[in-house]
C-alpha cells in the first residue's frame, strides 16, 4: 500500500475520534468523492439555470462559469483533502466539487461520514503519470490565415445531401469556421489528407520538447491529449479506427475527391479517453480550457447505476458553462430493453442523443429506442417511468453506405458500399451541423443549439418528439438558418 497508513489513520481520528490500525492488505481503489457545494441544485438546476439564462452569450458564460466551479472546489477541498491525511495521490477536479483518491474499504465508509462528501462514485481508471511523455509525429504547423474552403468537384454522398448540408456551404456560406469540435474518442489520424487541414492545434504549446509551455499541466499536449495513457500522442493507429471515421464525418473537408465532413471549415480536438468519469472529467476539463466549443462523444456506457448521476452532474456542469454534448443513440434495439437501451451518456437530458435512420427514413432495428428512466439515482428522481425521459432528441444517418475516410494514414476512402453502421456515426453527423449553426452564431448557448435542432428537424415516426427517432431528421440548412437570427429565435421551439 503507497500511503494507506497516513490517510486511513487521518480518517479514522477524524471520524471515530481515536486511532485504529488501517489494513494493510485491503485493496484500494479510486473512488470520486463528491463534495457538499456544488453549482448546480439537483435535479432541478440545470433548466432553471438554462431559463435564467435562456439570452446570455456562450463566451462570456465559459468565463463566468469556469471560474465560479474553481472557487467552489478551492473552498471545500484543502479541508477534506487534510481530513484525509493530504494523500499524495489524491486528484482534485473542478468540473464538479470532487477529489479523487485510493480508498480501501473502511476509509471509504470513512469518508463517506465525513461531513463534505455528498456520495463517493467508483472513480475508473486512474492512469499513472507517464515516466516520459511521447511525442506527436508529424507535426503540423499553426494556420495563419482563416480557413479557405471550396466544394468545387468533390463528390457530395447521399448523407450530407439528405441532411440539407451542402445548401449551408453554399447559399449561406457557412462551413463550421472558428468552431473546435473535441473528439472524445480513440484518436484522429491526423494525417490524413482530408482531416490534416482541420486538426486543432494548441496555440501556446510547443510540441515534442518535454515541457509543458502552456502550463495547463500537460506535457506536449500539442493536438489535444491522451487521458488514458497520459501521453499527447493521439494518433488513431489501432483498428477499428473509430475515432478517424467519426472525425471524418465532423470535418473531413474532401481534399482527396469525396465530401465525407459535414464542416469542412471546423477544427477537431483530439481527445482520447476511456469511459471512466475520472477520465471523462479531465477530458471536459481540458475541452473546457482550451476553448472547445462542442463535445462528441461516441460511445454509449451500461449499468452505471448511481454513477449515472455522476455523469448527469457533469455534463450539465459543462454544458453550463457553454460546451455543447452530443452523443449517439446506441445500437441496443436487438439485446437490451427499454428504458436502458439509452445509455450514458447519451441518456443524460442535456446531451443531445442523436437516433438513426435509414436512407429511406425507416428505423433500423439496431437503433436504441427511447425512453429512459431518471429515478432511483442518487439526486436524480425527475424523470420516472412509465413516462421517463423521451430520447433520442434528434435523428441522422448511422450507416450502412456513409461516406468515411480509411483509417489509415493517407489511403483515401472506404467503399460508397461500406458496411460500417451504428450511432456512432449519427452523433458526429449532428455535431458537423452544430459546428455550422455555432459560425452562422457562436455565442448561442447549449440550450438554444438543441432548441433549434429540434424545432427545425424533419418529424418522422409518430408525430412529434418521439423514442424512436426523436423530434426528426436534422435538417442542417434549418438549423443554420434559424441559428443565424439568435437565441429570442428558439422561443417557442418544441
Ligand atoms: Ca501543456
Ligand atoms: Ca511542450
Ligand atoms: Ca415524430
Amino acid at each position: 500500500m503507497r500511503c494507506g497508513i497516513g490517510l486511513g489513520l487521518g480518517l479514522l481520528l477524524l471520524v471515530a475520534g481515536g486511532p485504529l490500525a488501517a489494513d494493510e492488505e485491503a485493496p484500494r481503489r479510486p473512488w470520486l468523492l463528491l463534495l457538499k457545494t456544488q453549482l448546480l441544485e439537483t435535479p432541478g438546476g440545470y433548466p432553471a439555470f438554462c431559463k435564467a439564462q435562456a439570452t446570455a452569450k456562450r463566451g462570456a458564460l465559459r468565463t463566468s462559469v469556469v471560474a465560479k466551479l474553481k472557487a467552489i472546489a478551492d473552498a471545500e477541498q484543502p479541508t477534506l483533502l487534510e481530513a484525509l491525511g493530504n494523500p499524495k495521490d489524491a486528484q482534485r477536479l473542478w468540473l464538479v466539487n470532487g477529489i479523487v483518491v485510493r480508498l480501501d474499504a473502511k476509509a471509504l465508509e470513512a469518508a463517506k461520514a465525513h461531513a463534505l462528501v455528498l456520495h463517493a462514485y467508483p472513480a475508473g481508471m486512474l492512469p499513472a503519470p507517464p515516466k516520459k511523455p511521447g511525442r506527436v509525429d508529424p507535426v503540423h504547423r499553426r494556420r495563419k490565415k482563416p480557413r479557405t474552403w471550396k466544394l468545387g468537384k468533390k463528390t457530395v454522398p447521399w448523407n450530407l445531401e439528405q441532411l440539407n448540408v451542402p445548401r449551408v456551404w453554399k447559399e449561406l456560406e457557412i462551413i463550421g469556421r472558428g468552431v473546435t469540435v473535441a473528439m472524445f474518442d480513440t484518436g484522429i489520424n491526423y494525417e490524413h489528407e482530408d482531416l490534416a487541414k482541420n486538426i486543432w492545434i494548441n496555440p501556446d504549446e510547443k510540441p515534442n520538447n518535454g515541457r509543458d509551455d502552456d502550463k495547463n499541466g500537460l506535457v506536449d499536449d500539442y493536438y489535444g491529449y491522451c487521458f488514458v495513457q497520459m501521453t499527447p500522442e493521439v494518433m488513431d493507429r489501432s483498428p477499428p479506427k473509430h475515432g478517424s471515421l467519426t472525425s471524418s464525418v465532423v470535418a473531413g473537408d474532401g481534399t482527396g475527391g469525396t465530401q465525407t465532413g459535414v464542416a469542412p471549415g471546423a477544427q477537431l480536438m483530439a481527445l482520447r479517453g476511456a469511459g471512466g468519469p475520472y477520465n471523462a472529467c479531465r477530458a471536459f476539463q481540458y475541452a473546457l480550457e482550451e476553448g472547445a466549443d462542442v463535445v462528441n462523444m461516441s460511445f454509449s456506457i451500461p449499468n452505471l447505476g448511481h454513477t449515472r448521476g455522476l455523469w448527469r452532474r457533469m455534463a450539465e456542469h459543462a454544458s453550463a458553462a457553454g460546451l455543447v454534448l452530443i452523443s449517439g443513440a446506441g445500437n441496443f434495439g436487438r439485446q437490451t430493453q427499454v428504458p436502458v437501451q439509452i445509455r450514458i451518456p447519451e441518456g443524460i437530458p442535456c446531451v443531445i442523443c442523436a437516433g438513426g435512420v435509414r436512407k429511406d427514413l425507416s428505423v433500423p432495428v439496431f437503433t436504441s429506442k427511447g425512453p429512459v428512466e431518471w429515478s432511483g439515482v442518487a439526486f436524480y428522481e425527475d424523470h420516472p417511468l412509465p413516462g421517463g425521459l423521451i430520447k433520442p432528441d434528434v435523428s441522422a444517418f448511422p450507416g450502412p453506405g456513409i461516406a468515411l475516410i480509411r483509417g489509415g494514414r493517407k489511403d483515401g476512402y472506404l467503399p460508397e458500399d461500406n458496411k460500417r453502421r451504428g450511432n456512432s456515426l449519427s452523433a458526429p453527423h449532428v455535431a458537423g451541423v452544430v459546428a455550422l449553426m455555432l459560425e452562422a452564431d457562436p455565442e448561442l448557448t447549449p440550450w438554444a443549439v438543441k432548441s433549434i435542432l429540434e424545432a427545425t428537424a424533419k418529424d418522422l415516426d409518430a408525430e412529434g418528439k418521439d423514442p424512436n427517432t426523436g423530434a426528426g431528421l436534422v435538417d442542417a440548412f434549418a438549423a443554420v438558418s434559424r441559428a443565424k437570427q439568435g437565441p429570442q429565435a428558439t422561443t417557442g421551439a418544441k
